[in-house]
């Protein structure tokens, strides 16, 4: 469990009930507020993600307090966040004064911690067993979404300056992460990530979601079987993400985009997950229409390398 024992921040402690800092478009913590709503806990007040006054740190009964950290801002880039999450990253959540991190950890938190749908299938060793190794190579195929989503979502959009950069790379100097952020964006804002490095991941989800097809074949309603489970969750998220940059579902795994569309009707998806990203996502979907239409899509992309 990523519990942070000791957080640089004072205001961890001071947090009653359930805080989220997230951002609404970020797969990572639309995974725990899927999880959230599924455990019977919807979306409460919104407060600033700093705010320490004894209002906006008292919990609210049967909900989540909401703290959202502008990635579009790069609020999560700054010291007083990274006091909370030493990687500088969304989500963190908060229960009762204690911090945790890593979206699939804190789902796993999460399941232990409230009623609820069970998304951690104890009920069955095998199906458990699968259900954590399609999870875990979601969590390995994290950094290729986001090459992808770089490339053929935000294109330039995301960029950084340089004194962004240089912020960025001080604020870093000391974490030990394997997931740092200032290698990538280095690469990313100078333009020196060769194509070949963005097209190996998308050839890694192809593959992957190759697998989940064939899983599908068997006419399972979920990922590992009859029932949702952490595995779908964190599936999903990918897949609302690719999907925002053109990705064809429907065209190339038809039974991946079937499962989809029965997790994306589930009240904690269009709730939780789409909520108030519901216009930013149509928007983006409909940004890589015009792209395809264009000629540089990601979808032409794909079928070209799927043929
Ligand atoms: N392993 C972490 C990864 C967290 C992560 O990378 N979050 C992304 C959003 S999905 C983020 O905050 N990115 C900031 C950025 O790209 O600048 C988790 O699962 O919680």
């Amino acid at each position: 469990m990523a519990v942070v024992y000791h957080p640089a921040s004072s205001l961890v402690a001071k947090l009653e009930g359930v805080h989220l800092f997230h951002f609404d478009g970020a797969p990572c913590a639309q995974r725990v507020r899927f999880a959230l709503y599924e455990k019977g806990l919807p979306r409460g007040r919104e407060v600033q993600y700093l705010a320490d006054d004894d209002e906006a740190c008292c919990g609210e009964n049967g909900r989540w307090v909401s703290r959202r950290v502008s990635l579009v801002k790069k609020e999560h880039m700054t010291q007083a966040y990274g006091e909370i999450h030493p990687n500088l990253v969304v989500p963190a959540l908060v229960h009762d004064g204690v911090l945790h991190i890593e979206s699939m950890d804190i789902v796993e938190y999460l399941d232990d911690a409230f009623g609820g749908t069970p998304l951690i299938p104890k009920y069955d060793h095998a199906v458990l067993e699968d259900s954590r190794a399609l999870t875990r190579r979601g969590e390995d195929l994290h950094r290729s979404v986001r090459f992808v989503t770089f490339r053929w979502g935000l294109r330039g959009l995301a960029r950084l300056s340089s004194k962004e950069e240089n912020h960025l790379r001080k604020l870093m100097a000391d974490t030990p992460d394997g997931e740092s952020l200032v290698e990538f964006y280095t690469g990313y804002d100078n333009n020196t990530i060769p194509e070949s490095v963005y097209i190996g991941h998308l050839d890694k989800l192809n593959a992957a979601f190759s697998d989940l097809e064939a899983r599908l074949q068997d006419g399972r309603a979920f990922l590992s079987g009859a029932n949702l489970t952490m595995a779908d969750v964190i599936w999903a998220m990918k897949t609302l993400r690719l999907s925002e940059c053109g990705y064809p579902f429907q065209q190339c795994f038809p039974a991946c985009a079937e499962w989809y569309t029965r997790l994306s009707s589930r009240q904690s998806f269009q709730e939780g997950v789409l909520g108030k990203h519901r216009l930013t996502s149509k928007t983006f979907c409909a940004k890589a229409a015009v792209e395809h239409w264009l000629g540089i899509g990601l979808k032409g992309e794909v079928l070209q390398r799927m043929a």
